[in-house]
């Protein structure tokens, strides 16, 4: 790892408030690593942006009946300021709307074109002849080819997971008009991506420290090997293709928008007034890239990126892409369509950042996916930054407020439990050190919070509060160690909660610029006075998270319209076309599989006058055995109809939930009693 240091992280689509899975998935880790690189002394850069090209943002401005434009600046505002709160800092914050990222995009397109990399191919696409316009995958929906799910889009199905293109779609329909799409040919631009599977088989190999999950996916996508992709689209909201035969022609947006850091990059330096800063960020060998994503963007920044970059040559390649796995919620899967969010606006407004970036450092999806619930938030806050963190803080610090008038007491003759106390500082110190190096950043914080653990115990262990009469040297002693851990952490918790460590340093009189080398035995000296402060982790009451839960659940059924849970009703129907339906009560008295059959179970239902068997389809949510005995509602008149060679004489009543689930319609009325 080098002096500098460029961290990216991924740049959020601007098309909806900003929630806990974005900043598990790359925000505070690149936060975490940015702080804890710079309190070394690293020469090191935190890019980000908004991401405001690409289908996501056209929905959205649908969606919100207003132009794409008027949705990025709504969003990228919100975000500049959510990220201020939460305290994710950083170098430069950019947008892919701006005219520098414009330039330089289509630059890098031209570049590329030039040295005739790319292929320009004539494909069929769908169409929708009304709206009159090439349709992006994400506007098509239909049948999954895999699994039979209904609502499957363009380029995944969300039911089974697999990624599709539109064409395999069966009865594809068209999002925007409802219409059947048609074949039209169109001409794009696509990176030859085959071409580069040995420069960057061999690269991904040579990349030692990478972690299992990413290079376990890339190894999976090169395995299956690599073929074109379009890095144009037929759209009007994008950057514009810098060619003369483009036009009504835009820039894919995971062409543009990885270039977004390099542009972002280049605005920040402007703004420094080194206009050509930007270039030894990306241009000189010395410097390591690294990029913070979730798991879902991995194929961009470790395949794609890579070969628009080794191609152009003029950029460094990513040292490290450490991409985190999802976070879930409650545990179930975040859904932002479902409701089921903690969107950051809303935390701000009830705890403060820091407890956030504590409880979900400790809880990072950095090697599988991850849960974050309201009971766990409260547990961690109460029982580790409040019993332990604080705990020993306030203890350290009132104690010396009460018995040395507030200055630290001097150490002298120390014993060797006093030492190796002190020493914890160092060993913890080193721990740390190469949890945050390796990108373990659940460890860093762990070992962190041990240090806190060991300074308990040895308050505890050398009971001050005898010592101060029987023995006031060792009293001191033990206070004057007390307060070197306590200074140590304030700088070791640095990067995972900057305010609350600041207001702990301002109490222990420690510098601000204080850097991770002086973090020793004696970052406190003696007789330095110690500042009367309130308590710094106030515990989380039960009604505190309750409300959380609650507004949770809330949201989650606001989200989930009536009209999407239940079918439409049907056309009216006569009162005479309901009274010829004879509907009797009936008592199962036998089932069993029908053989051959996935969905059928043959039942004989007595009906009081006689017995009937009748065939039913519910042999995906019912066992034969377990119906047995039931009292359900017969269609009692219904003609014969005959299934897999067996006649079925009526219709069992079945109601089925918005789950798809279905359950026995039954009655109290003994076998045979008309339902009316
Ligand atoms: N906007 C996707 C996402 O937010 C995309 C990342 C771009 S990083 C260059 O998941
Ligand atoms: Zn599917």
């Amino acid at each position: 790892m080098s002096e500098r240091i460029l961290v990216t992280s991924a740049l959020p689509y601007a098309n909806g408030p900003l929630h806990l899975g974005h900043l598990a998935g790359a925000y505070l880790p690149a936060d975490l690593y940015t702080r804890f690189q710079r309190l070394k002394g690293k020469d090191i850069i935190h890019i980000c942006g908004s991401d405001e090209h690409g289908v996501p943002i056209t929905i959205a401005a649908e969606k919100e009946g207003i132009t794409p434009q008027e949705v990025v600046d709504k969003y990228h505002a919100k975000f500049k300021e959510t990220f201020e709160q939460i305290g994710i800092d950083f170098d430069y914050y950019g947008r892919t709307s701006s005219p520098v990222h414009k330039k330089t995009s289509q630059e890098f397109f031209k570049n590329l074109h030039d040295q005739g990399v790319f292929n320009k191919k004539m494909e069929e696409q769908l169409y929708d002849e009304d709206a009159d316009m090439f349709l992006p995958d994400r506007y098509v929906k239909g049948t999954c080819p895999e699994c039979g799910y209904g609502e499957a889009y363009g380029d995944q199905c969300e039911q089974c997971g697999s990624s599709l293109s539109p064409t395999e779609l069966i009865d594809p329909i068209s999002s925007i008009t409802g219409n059947k799409p048609i074949l039209k040919k169109t001409e794009h631009w696509y990176l030859p991506l085959g071409d580069f599977q040995q420069r960057l088989e061999e690269w991904i190999d040579s990349r030692k420290n990478w972690k299992p999950n990413v290079s376990g996916q890339c190894k999976s996508w090169l395995d299956s090997g690599l073929s074109d992709r379009a890095v144009t689209r037929d759209l009007t909201w994008g950057v514009p293709v810098p060619l003369p035969d483009a036009e009504g022609k835009v820039l894919y947006v995971w062409f543009d928008a990885p270039i977004g850091y390099i542009s972002a990059t280049k605005e920040w330096a402007e703004e420094k007034g080194d206009p050509e800063l930007w270039k030894t960020y990306w241009q000189d060998e010395d410097t390591s890239l690294v990029h913070f994503i979730g798991k879902d963007n991995i194929v961009f920044h470790c395949i794609m990126f890579p070969a628009m970059l080794m191609q152009h040559g003029d950029y460094v390649l990513p040292e490290n892409v450490p991409a985190n796995e999802f976070l879930n919620l409650e545990g179930k899967k975040l859904s932002t369509s479902k409701g089921w969010a903690v969107w950051l606006e809303e935390y701000i407004e009830d705890f403060e950042p820091d407890l956030l970036r504590y409880v979900l450092g400790t809880t990072l999806p950095e090697t599988k996916d991850s849960d974050f619930s309201w009971k766990d938030f409260q547990a961690r806050i109460n029982g580790e930054l409040a019993d332990i963190l604080g705990n020993f803080i306030f203890r350290t610090t009132s104690f010396t407020q009460r018995f040395f008038d507030g200055k630290v007491p001097a150490l002298e003759n120390p014993t060797e439990k006093d030492l190796t106390a002190l020493k914890a500082i160092e060993e913890q110190k080193e721990k740390i050190n190469e949890a945050y190096t390796g990108y373990k950043f659940r460890e860093a914080i762990a070992e962190t919070m041990n240090l806190a653990r060991i300074g308990n115990r040895y308050f505890t262990e050398t009971e001050p509060w005898k010592s101060r009469k029987e023995n006031p040297q060792a009293c001191a002693n033990t206070l004057y160690v007390c307060t070197q851990i306590c200074g140590a952490l304030s700088l070791l918790f640095q990067p995972v909660m900057p305010q609350k460590m600041h207001s702990l340093r301002e109490q222990l009189g420690i510098p601000h610029n204080t850097t991770w080398e002086h973090i020793n035995d004696h970052l406190v000296p003696a007789d330095h006075l110690v500042a009367d402060h309130e308590i710094l982790f106030k515990k989380i009451e039960d009604d505190m998270v309750d409300r959380e839960i609650n507004k949770l659940e809330e949201k989650a059924k606001a989200a989930a319209p009536a009209a999407d849970k239940f079918p439409p009703l049907k056309d009216v129907a006569e009162f005479d076309d309901f009274m010829a339906l004879d509907l009797r009560a009936g008592k199962i008295l036998a089932a069993e599989k029908v053989k051959k059959s996935n969905k059928l179970i043959q039942i004989t239902v007595d009906l009081g006058f006689e017995k009937r068997t009748i065939l039913s389809g519910i042999a995906d949510f019912f066992k034969p055995d377990e119906i047995i005995g039931k009292s359900v509602s017969v269609v009692a008149n219904l003609a014969p109809k005959k299934m897999m060679g067996i006649e079925s004489n009526g219709m069992i009543l079945m109601g089925e939930d918005s789950n798809g689930k279905l359950h026995f319609v039954t009655t109290d009325a003994e076998p045979g009693s008309p339902i009316t």
